[in-house]
């Protein structure tokens, strides 16, 4: 049983059309030329830079889109360009909300089981989950493996963005903790608690080792729309800022007692400004436990170039707290949109041997995806071209073209 990360490779029909308010990097980078080929690009550097730490890596493939039922089923025609870009949203590229995921040792059943999310606050992100589902029943057939649908979407779920697990090592029991926010702010608070409870439920969680803990609404109203852009956690760490929950000391104690070894990092406002922190999206970082055993920060290289987060970083790995390294990736393209390293991944605790090969990833297949991207990725995507029938007949065969590479033609 070890940690796989499923990265979401970046799809051909990738924009910037600000549809996710609340976000506010996708709202100040609305209407800009987006570079899908780039920014595929530089999400395979990063699956490649994991790989070479010697992490276990899957992908995921985008989504068939323009999205022509969701875009029949609103009847739509000119006029519409907020729903038109939602129907050619390439947002499933956010693997932590495809899913939220226990691993098996956290299960009655013995199973892994995985809850699709219904993603329903955001409209070019609603229509996600079938495919999502398709994909994840497919990848995860085994029955090592209980594939759920989406709970009801009378309550918003965003998956593995507002879920946190710590546990001594990845394999054994751990405390699941479910982050929600209540409506009411300024943005919406896109996680419901009654969503976090149901999976836990279908999950079959010791409620004993299961926390819910409210998000800060400051912070929602700051930016932070997941629990993943103030919050990380790994095996026994959980860093988060000190503005991160509604009651943080509430938070602490409940993990404390049910784990007593955690190491709790709390980043502090006079060391970097809730402000700075969703600008360079420190926490949006992945916290991975490297083969021989020190944890290391994935981060975007926004943090390297914020300098209370630079100054954070540099002292943590200088001084004897649980992070001994630091590794900035290049995600600009996803990070215009709002979506940092560890929006961009799912993680899954399992036996490699019981998923679906297809799904998982070394470099001869990061290569062949390459050569297909490099290809078949348009090169630049204004948001008036969202519509041309040219362009969506190029992205839909860019996706063919991929799916055919690998193997996945059930895909289409
Ligand atoms: O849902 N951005 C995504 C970013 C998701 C980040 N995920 C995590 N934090 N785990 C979102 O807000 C912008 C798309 C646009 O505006 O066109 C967008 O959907």
């Amino acid at each position: 049983m070890i940690e796989i990360n499923f990265d979401g490779l970046v799809g051909p029909s990738h924009n910037y059309a600000g549809l996710s308010l609340g976000n506010l990097a996708a709202t100040r980078h609305a209407g800009e030329v987006s570079h899908p080929r780039a920014a595929a690009l530089q999400g395979l550097a990063k699956m490649r830079h994991n790989l070479a730490l010697g992490l276990a890596q899957g992908v995921f493939m985008p989504l068939d889109r323009p999205n022509t039922g969701f875009a029949d089923a609103l009847a739509l025609g000119d006029g519409e360009p907020g729903l038109l870009a939602a129907t050619w949203s390439a947002s499933s590229m956010w693997t932590a909300n495809a899913a939220t995921v226990s691993p098996a040792a956290d299960c009655a059943d013995g199973r892994c089981h995985l809850s699709v999310a219904n993603l329903v606050s955001m409209p070019h992100r609603s229509h996600e989950w079938p495919g999502t589902l398709a994909q994840l029943r497919l990848a995860f057939a085994d029955p090592a493996f209980a594939v759920h649908g989406p709970v009801p979407p009378c309550f918003g779920d965003e998956g593995a963005a507002n879920h946190m697990r710590l546990t001594g090592a990845h394999a054994a029991p751990g405390v699941e903790i479910f982050v929600y926010g209540r409506p009411g702010g300024p943005f919406p608070a896109r996680q419901h608690e009654q969503a976090g409870r149901a999976i836990a439920r279908r999950h079959g969680l010791d409620p004993a080792q299961t926390i819910f803990a409210e998000q800060a609404p400051e912070a929602i109203a700051a930016g932070a729309f997941h629990n993943d852009v103030v919050a990380v956690a790994n095996e026994t760490v959980l860093l988060c800022h000190e503005r991160a929950f509604a009651e943080p000391e509430h938070v602490y104690a409940a993990l404390r007692e049910r784990l007593p070894e955690a190491q709790i990092v709390v980043v502090p406002e006079s060391d970097v400004p809730l402000a700075d922190a969703i600008a360079g999206y420190l926490f949006n970082a992945q916290l991975v436990t490297l083969p021989e055993g020190d944890m290391a920060l994935v981060v975007p290289a926004e943090c390297v170039a914020t300098a209370s987060i630079a100054g954070w970083l540099d002292r943590a790995v200088s001084g004897n707290g649980p992070i001994r390294r630091v590794f900035p990736v290049d995600v600009k393209e996803s990070m215009a949109n709002g979506g940092g390293p560890a929006c961009l991944r799912l993680r899954v605790v399992a036996d490699p041997a019981t998923i679906d090969p297809r799904f998982l990833l070394d470099d001869r297949k990061a290569d062949r995806i390459e050569a297909v991207v490099a290809e078949r990725w348009p090169e630049a995507i204004a948001p008036q071209e969202l519509g041309s029938a040219a362009l969506a007949r190029d992205v839909v065969a860019a996706r063919r073209a991929l799916l055919d590479v690998l193997d996945l033609g059930q895909l289409a």
